[in-house]
């Protein structure tokens, strides 16, 4: 087996990583006249030195090209829209790892609703899915979001717990996973990934000083970065947000360094 190039969307492992899937996932109510064209979206992955761009194969082949090649691709392989609300999630695989690979994909992604009724679907395409990735020494990111009937509280500690630990066993190489907004007990959920890196997912929009704590909270826990769409790109100034979340996830400054950092950044003309 190859070995996987992790590295390519970490520095100096550490990684931040831009998530542009909503408009499958949530639908247009997540975007505005400024996010709702994905250009604009790679042109602050590419200008804000992200460690990778995640979005859906369409967008990829419709917006991804040459002048982008700095930004590491990302493309998401299963997914789902909100329209149908299922209540026992299932999100299906769209896209195989080849024409990933073909589009230009550095690493692949893939959500797992853990505690749905039809994990098992879910486990069994993923698998196959790390196999081929594996193959071709490219990384997978396991989305691990538990979900579904069973689920009471999807930030439940032992859960989340329980859902790094499936993405271990199963040959995730990446973790994107929801804080549980306790970072003691976080450190369990890391724990429990083992040598699976875990990149904490943004959440809906928050006060850029909220958002900022929860970085530096979060990256006390162990993980390796984040992995944020929303908090950035509907944010009025996404460079002076991204500038502060650099700060703090590579430099290990606190919040309130990077929202220093972020207030002079606004006020620069
Ligand atoms: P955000 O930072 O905008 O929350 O994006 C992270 C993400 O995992 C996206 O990749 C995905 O589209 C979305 O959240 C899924 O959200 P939900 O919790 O509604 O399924």
């Amino acid at each position: 087996m190859s070995k996987i190039n992790v590295g390519r969307i970490l520095r100096n492992d550490k990684s931040l990583l831009l998530a542009y899937d909503q408009g499958l996932e949530h639908g247009p109510r997540d975007l505005d006249l400024k996010s709702v064209d994905p250009k604009y979206i790679f042109d602050i992955a590419l200008e804000g030195l992200y460690d990778g761009i995640i979005v859906q194969a369409g967008l990829a082949e419709k917006y991804y090209n040459s002048y982008f090649r700095d930004v590491p691709l990302i493309i998401k392989l299963n997914g789902k829209s909100s329209m149908p609300e299922l209540s026992s999630p299932i999100s299906r695989q769209l896209c195989s790892v080849d024409r990933a690979i073909k589009l230009g994909s550095v690493a692949v992604g893939y959500t797992i609703y853990t505690g749905s009724p039809h994990e098992p679907e879910m486990l069994h395409e993923f698998s196959k899915i790390v196999e081929q990735a594996h193959d071709y020494g490219i990384p997978v990111i396991g989305w691990m979001y538990p979900r579904g009937p069973h689920i009471k509280n999807d930030i439940d500690t032992d859960i989340l717990a329980y859902s790094a630990r499936i993405g271990l066993e199963i040959g995730a190489d990446f973790l994107k996973m929801k804080y549980n907004n306790d970072p003691q007990a976080f450190k369990w959920v890391v724990k429990c990934a083992g040598r699976a890196k875990i990149l904490v997912a943004g959440g809906d929009k928050m006060l850029e000083t909220d958002f900022l704590r929860k970085t530096e909270e979060v990256m006390k826990t162990g993980v390796v970065g984040m992995a944020v769409g929303r908090n950035v790109w509907q944010h009025e100034f996404p460079f002076a947000m991204t500038k502060a979340l650099r700060k703090i996830i590579y430099d290990g400054a606190t919040s309130e360094q990077a929202e220093k950092l972020y207030e002079e950044e606004i006020h620069k003309k």
